[in-house]
């Protein structure tokens, strides 16, 4: 709205030129949802304190966590929060990329609210059922994949990280895939979060990752230089970026160890189907294997642990899944895991970024 509001102004007052700039907004609107984060933190946690929305801890986990219990959570509506005011305060409206990306954020916020208010409202032991929530996902996921795959232009080449010659055209089939990448990455952010910041720290990462790729993206100069898809209208993007970076630093101002609050699966299927969606438009969806790699390793520890429980009747490769859980168990402290758990994810990100020279 500011940008609709203000910038018509600059054939009045030049100054108001800046609201044109992508990397101006971006900045703002970055620190719009930071600021959101940091100012209702205090009063949200004492609200959900409040209505009794403490954290249940599974007895079978990690000793270390029982403390942890009726720790606030749901804290994701925070963010989601943030992130809106802030995108309909920076973005431009007319681009379609935005309800795009706020419909993910939104929706996926809303299947993991049903699941979160379940538990913790209704006090049932169980949430939605495995399949309900599958279920709920894939459809949402097909939708934004049709949404986007419908958008003017929009390409449906699937870029390969590191190999500029090969990128296969899917057509409608890219519908399919760009689902598959959302509900992959909403699966794999809700599977990490099991130590305090520990999901948002890397989705911050992945974020500002994905900031300087959409905005390349969105920029026919630069795209062209750097030979990648250039996608028209996907520099917007990047001002989404800046806001999921800016609301997960202000949310873990207060999800930092040891946690005030916890985000539940309200926020962290929320942020995953927001990385997700963001790799698609930007058309680096598989790079997000890179990006994201830190996910990836968390979701392939469960993997091939539940598969080899099964197979084995009991036996495990980890002394238990997710992978943080391991090195817990193993003794490291709870902070020397996500620090260096962050570590991993900056250096993945790096790596990633090498592939726009690296091809
Ligand atoms: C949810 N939720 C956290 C919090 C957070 C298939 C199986 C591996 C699935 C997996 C699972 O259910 N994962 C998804 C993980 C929980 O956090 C809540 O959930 C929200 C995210 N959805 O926002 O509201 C606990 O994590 C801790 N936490 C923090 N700080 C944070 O900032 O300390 C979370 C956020 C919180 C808190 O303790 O209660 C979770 O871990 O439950 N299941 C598992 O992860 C379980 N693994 C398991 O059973 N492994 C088995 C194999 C054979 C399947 C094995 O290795 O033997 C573990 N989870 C727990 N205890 N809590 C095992 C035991």
């Amino acid at each position: 709205m500011l940008y609709h509001l203000l910038y018509p102004l600059h054939t009045t007052i030049s100054a108001f030129n800046v609201f044109r700039y992508i990397t101006f907004r971006t900045i703002y609107a970055s620190l719009t949802a930071f600021f959101i984060c940091f100012f209702l933190g205090p009063w949200v946690i004492r609200k959900l304190s409040e209505m009794q929305i403490g954290q249940h801890i599974r007895e079978d986990g990690p000793q270390s966590h029982f403390d942890k219990a009726g720790t606030p959570t749901m804290g994701g509506i925070l963010i989601i929060f943030s992130i809106t005011v802030s995108a309909l305060l920076w973005m431009n409206l007319t681009n379609y990329y935005v309800w795009i990306v706020l419909l993910v954020t939104i929706g996926f916020g809303a299947i993991g609210f049903i699941d979160d208010y379940l538990m913790q409202i209704k006090k049932r032991s169980k949430g939605l059922s495995v399949k309900s929530k599958f279920c709920l996902q894939i459809l949402l996921a097909l939708l934004i994949g049709f949404l986007v795959y419908m958008c003017p232009d929009f390409s449906t080449q699937v870029t390969v990280p590191f190999f500029k010659n090969i990128s296969p055209d899917i057509g409608w089939g890219y519908i399919i895939f760009a689902a598959f990448v959302i509900v992959a990455t909403s699966n794999a952010v809700n599977l990490t979060d099991g130590l305090d910041g520990l999901a948002v720290g890397p989705v911050i990462v992945v974020a500002a990752t994905y900031m300087l790729f959409a905005y390349v993206a969105g920029h026919s100069k630069i795209a062209d230089y750097l030979q990648i898809n250039y996608v028209a209208e996907g520099g917007e993007t990047a001002i989404f970026c800046g806001i999921l970076a800016g609301a997960g630093m202000g949310f873990l101002w207060f999800n930092a160890y040891p946690a005030q609050i916890f985000m539940g699966d309200v926020g962290s299927l929320s942020l995953g189907g927001a990385i997700g969606t963001v790799a698609v438009i930007t058309k680096q969806e598989i790079l997000l294997v890179i990006v994201g790699g830190l996910f990836v390793i968390e979701t392939l520890s469960v993997i091939f642990q539940v598969g080899f429980f099964k197979i084995t009747n009991g036996r495990r490769i980890f002394k238990m899944a997710p992978l943080h859980h391991h090195f817990e168990l193993k003794g490291w402290p709870e902070p020397k895991v996500i620090v260096r758990f962050w570590i991993i994810a900056i250096a993945l990100a790096l790596i990633s970024m090498s592939t726009l020279k690296l091809r």
